[in-house]
């Protein structure tokens, strides 16, 4: 049996078609059937249905053969113990520093202020403005960060951008990007060597389906 970990919305909806060029096709959609594990027209292979930052200890500890998840959770847990053979190139968006759009963010980091940074991604934050030699404080939250420059929690966000939009509606401003991000297909590193002649054959054509 082949378990692949993937999360509900648009990773689930993007990972479909490469699923279906493997001839992997699930028998229930997630979103309705609220099922945790989704058996597939292949006897031999399942979907379990975690949260997106939930991927990687899942397959990291084998309970999941295969993983799919963005490169921004991948950074955050550290990938010990996961073999990231393929960029799926889906689910893409850039990880950005915003701030309130009458914030003036060059003068501040010009001025060496320590700068309030409230953000999902503790580790990233930590490592972009270290390289930049930023004094902040990083405040860790769980979603909605938009908000927090809003109510004077931070100064500024690090978080995922895809159409701006959010950023706009709430007032806020891209002022750096952090870097590009897609979703990677994960794989157990004992898995990959026990299941090979399973597994092998499904990252071939995954590689074969990714769309550049
Ligand atoms: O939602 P939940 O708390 O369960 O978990 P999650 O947010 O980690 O999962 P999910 O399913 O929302 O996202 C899964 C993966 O999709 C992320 O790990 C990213 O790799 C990728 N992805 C791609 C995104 C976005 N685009 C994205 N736009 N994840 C989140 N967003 C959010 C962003 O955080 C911001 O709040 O959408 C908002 C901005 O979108 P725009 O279009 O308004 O710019
Ligand atoms: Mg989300």
């Amino acid at each position: 049996m082949i378990t692949i970990a993937l999360s509900k919305g648009r990773i689930f909806e993007e990972t479909l078609p490469l699923l279906q060029a493997a001839g992997i096709r699930p028998t229930e959609d997630p979103e309705p059937s609220r099922k945790l594990i989704l058996s597939t027209n292949r006897p031999d292979v399942r979907l379990i249905i975690v949260r997106a930052s939930d991927v990687p200890t899942y397959v990291q500890y084998g309970a999941a053969d295969l993983g799919i998840a963005g490169k921004d959770v991948l950074d955050e847990h550290g990938g010990i113990g996961l073999y990231q053979p393929l960029d799926l190139n889906i689910a893409r968006c850039r990880m950005m520093v915003a701030v309130r759009n009458e914030f003036d963010y060059d003068s501040a980091v010009r001025q060496g202020a320590r700068l309030r940074v409230a953000t999902k991604y503790v580790q990233t934050a930590r490592e972009h403005f270290a390289a930049k030699g930023v004094h902040v404080d990083l405040i860790k939250l769980y979603g909605s960060m938009e908000l927090a420059p809003l109510v004077g929690l931070s100064d500024a966000i690090v978080d995922l951008v895809s159409s701006g939009n959010t950023l706009k509606a709430n007032h806020l401003k891209a002022v750096e990007n952090i870097s590009a991000i897609s979703s990677r297909l994960v794989v157990n590193q004992a898995s990959l060597k026990l299941k090979h002649s399973t597994i092998q054959p499904m990252l071939d054509i995954f590689s074969k389906a990714v769309t550049q």
